[in-house]
């Protein structure tokens, strides 16, 4: 029944039981109803309703969401727990979340205790309350609370819910708590839905949509939600209810909430590979080069209580390193996150050090060096010899053959990638690339290190690039052929933003700097085919100098280090270019260069899995939404590409290579997916 029932005296006791979170089935939503009757029946004075475990519910089970919705439903719950004679209280004694925030709701009153959280977190999941929280709320806690709880799914601790009038009281033990309440007191409180709505605000919903507009483009669900809340201020309570019904239902079957819902599975399942033996228990961390991302990488392993070794070549990079992991020590102050005295123990966790024999006891080292070769062999040779045999060794490359620095050593099956996105504490994708000799025990090792950072591991195997730069690089070719062919990067970066990044390619790669693709793009200069079509675009732009914001110039000018302006030199150097080669140029439309960006990337996403550098399509979504902005609410490159359909992508790759064949021959995966009749999901090595 996913809940339990026990009557002590006039008072009834309901546990929701359904671990691990009680999420909200049929059969809880069918014993609560049971639970309505069985109250009345027994002429009870009240029921306390709780929550088996470490949550009091986190809402309505999200896998029941693909199918038709199933009777009893849960605003129909809430309605007859609300109505009740018996009066019910909540005792709230973990998260109340979604539709466990509105069970919570319908209650008389509502007892958290002090670390319990409650919210409406729908949005996240791409659909609005739909079992009354948008009535409910905003009656209890007036207007602007309930818009910006539920535009953006943030959910209130117990004391932020208690200022904002959500609940009536915190207390140790809830349970315990409403059993103590004064019968009268209880039978005076009013039921929420009696409760007057609150009054019509144009300056509040003005300013939400704006806030929408800025933080969360492109998505709908929050813009509904705001919607039903407007729509709510003038209606009866129960038809404001069905107002709320309906959007719900309309948005849980659109592609958004299917996305969304995938993510969050997928993000879930994303866990260690079975059969992998125990990890060594991580005592301390050895960190290999104190630049923007050693930095980073200690400092977030200092951060969740590690000491951390941080060891440099000479006592110059010592002091960098000690500078560079104060800095992000003094953000994290700033920001109220960290304590004096938890800055001051993060310091004392940290030794940095030109003796590799202080790393001696560490069970792993992450080395993130310079990106050369040489420089790398280099750092393993010493690692080798300094740590003990049992220690894992990792390399932080973005694009090194991580075999290659393995057959360094004289155990390469203790090496392997842990590809950290910068900035590293902050970032939650972490690459575990697992090279040809790679043990077991290796990854096991670097899975427990990206369990206690709370990073989403995916698994990938040895390339230029591994999963994620992979795609990238060649995101970031089918830009600059569109560029050279007919656009400018400020309408590349526009359509890009406008199908849901933050930023375009152009952007990002002037924050980041242009040297770093250009040194990428001179590695690969050997092995490039001499086929495929080369845009020197970039490269004249390294050349120029325009190395990107850093300087104050390159794909766009940032005068006076403010803000990015268009550069007429840039757009002109596309028409030289073009015009050198022979090229027509031709005017793409925003749909037409969102769609050879994304199609550039599916295709070579495709040959990611068919040579089985990814495990699986929704390794892939975790990649391009965790570590390179992909709209989550389209569910990663993958989904994406389901969504859009494998026969519509096959034809449109196969219609471009009228114009260039090398750069789009069709991925196998995709021809194998058209000719069977699967999805990308789908799709296994045969
Ligand atoms: C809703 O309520 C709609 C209503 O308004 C209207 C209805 C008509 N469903 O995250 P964890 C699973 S929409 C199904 O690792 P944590 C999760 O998959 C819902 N399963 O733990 C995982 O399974 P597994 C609104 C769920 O401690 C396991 O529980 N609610 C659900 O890090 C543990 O989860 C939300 O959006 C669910 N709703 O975090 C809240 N929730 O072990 C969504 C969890 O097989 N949930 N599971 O991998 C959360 O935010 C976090 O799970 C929570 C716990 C904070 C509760």
């Amino acid at each position: 029944m996913s809940l339990s029932m026990r009557a002590d005296g006039l008072t009834g006791f309901v546990t929701l039981d359904n671990p691990p979170v009680n999420a909200i089935d049929k059969a809880m939503r069918d014993g609560l109803m049971e639970a309505v009757t069985w109250a009345e029946r027994e002429n009870f004075d009240r029921v306390i309703v709780t929550g088996a475990g470490r949550a009091f519910a986190a809402g309505a089970d999200a896998k029941e969401f693909d199918g038709a919705a199933l009777e009893p439903y849960l605003p129909d719950v809430c309605d007859a727990i609300e109505r009740s004679f018996v009066p019910w209280i909540a005792a709230i004694n973990g998260v109340a979340l979604g539709g466990g925030a509105e069970i919570a709701l319908a209650c008389r009153m509502r007892i958290a205790g002090p670390r319990a959280q409650i919210g409406l977190p729908e949005v996240t999941l791409g659909v609005i309350p739909g079992a009354g929280g948008t009535q409910r709320a905003m009656r209890l806690c007036g207007l602007d609370k309930a818009l910006d709880m539920i535009a953006f799914g943030r959910p209130l601790r117990a004391v932020d819910a208690l200022k904002a009038g959500l609940i009536h009281a915190v207390e140790d033990d809830p349970v315990e708590a409403a059993d103590m309440i004064n019968t009268e007191e209880l039978q005076c409180v009013v039921p929420t839905w009696e409760l007057p709505a609150p009054a019509h605000d144009d300056a509040a919903f003005a300013a939400i949509r704006e806030r929408l507009a800025q933080r969360s483009p492109g998505q709908i669900a929050p813009l509904r939600a705001v919607e039903v809340i407007e729509q709510g201020l003038s209606l009866p309570f129960a038809e404001a209810m069905k107002q709320e019904r309906a959007a719900f239902m309309d948005l849980k079957q659109g592609d958004q909430s299917r996305a969304l819902r995938h993510m969050f599975f997928a993000e879930r399942a994303a866990k260690p590979p079975k059969n992998l033996p125990a990890a060594p228990e991580l005592t301390e961390i050895a960190v290999v080069g104190g630049g923007t991302m050693g930095a980073g990488i200690a400092y977030a392993c200092l951060s969740i209580g590690l000491p951390v070794t941080l060891l440099e070549t000479d006592q110059d990079g010592v002091d960098r390193a000690e500078a560079n992991i104060g800095k992000l020590i003094q953000s994290g102050m700033d920001r109220g996150r960290l304590s004096a005295d938890g800055a001051q123990a993060l310091r004392d966790r940290l030794t940095a050090t030109t003796d590799y024999g202080k790393a001696a006891n560490a069970p792993l080292a992450i080395e993130a060096a310079f990106e050369d070769m040489e420089v790398k062999k280099a750092i393993f040779a010493q690692l080798d010899a300094a740590l003990s045999p049992g220690a894992v060794l990792a390399t932080n490359t973005s694009y090194l053959d991580v075999d290659e620095i393995a057959a360094s050593t004289r155990d390469p099956s203790r090496v392997l990638g842990l590809h950290f996105f910068a900035p590293a504490h902050i970032m939650r994708l972490l690459e575990i690339v697992k090279g040809a000799q790679t043990s077991d025990h290796a990854l096991a090792t670097g899975y427990a290190l990206g369990k206690l950072l709370k990073k989403v591991p995916v698994l990938a195997g040895v390339c230029d690039g591994f999963i994620g730069n992979r795609i990238y690089s060649r995101y970031r070719e089918a830009a600059d052929t569109v560029f050279m062919d007919g656009s400018t990067p400020w309408e590349v970066d526009e359509a890009m933003e406008n199908f849901g990044y933050a930023m375009g390619p152009y952007e990002v790669a002037d924050l980041s700097g242009l040297d770093i693709g250009y040194a990428a793009r001179r590695r690969q200069d050997a092995t490039r085919d001499p086929n495929r079509r080369y845009i020197p675009i970039a490269d004249r732009m390294v050349e120029l100098g325009k190395l990107g914001k850093k300087v104050g110039a390159g794909w766009y000018r940032y005068p006076g280090g403010g803000g990015k302006v268009e550069d007429p030199i840039v757009a002109d150097l596309a028409l030289e270019e073009a015009h050198f080669a022979g090229i027509e140029r031709t005017e793409y439309d925003e749909a037409q260069i969102i769609e050879r960006l994304t199609l550039a990337m599916i295709n070579e996403a495709a040959d990611v899995l068919a040579e089985g550098i990814a495990q699986s399509a929704a390794g892939i979504d975790l990649v391009t939404v965790f570590g390179y902005g992909f709209p989550r609410w389209r569910g990663g490159l993958m989904h994406y590409a389901d969504t859009i359909g494998v026969p519509h992508i096959v034809e449109r790759i196969t219609a471009l290579q009228a114009e260039d064949p090398v750069a789009w021959k069709l991925s196998p995966v995709l021809a194998d997916c058209a000719e069977r009749g699967l999805n990308l999901a789908q799709w296994t090595q045969g």
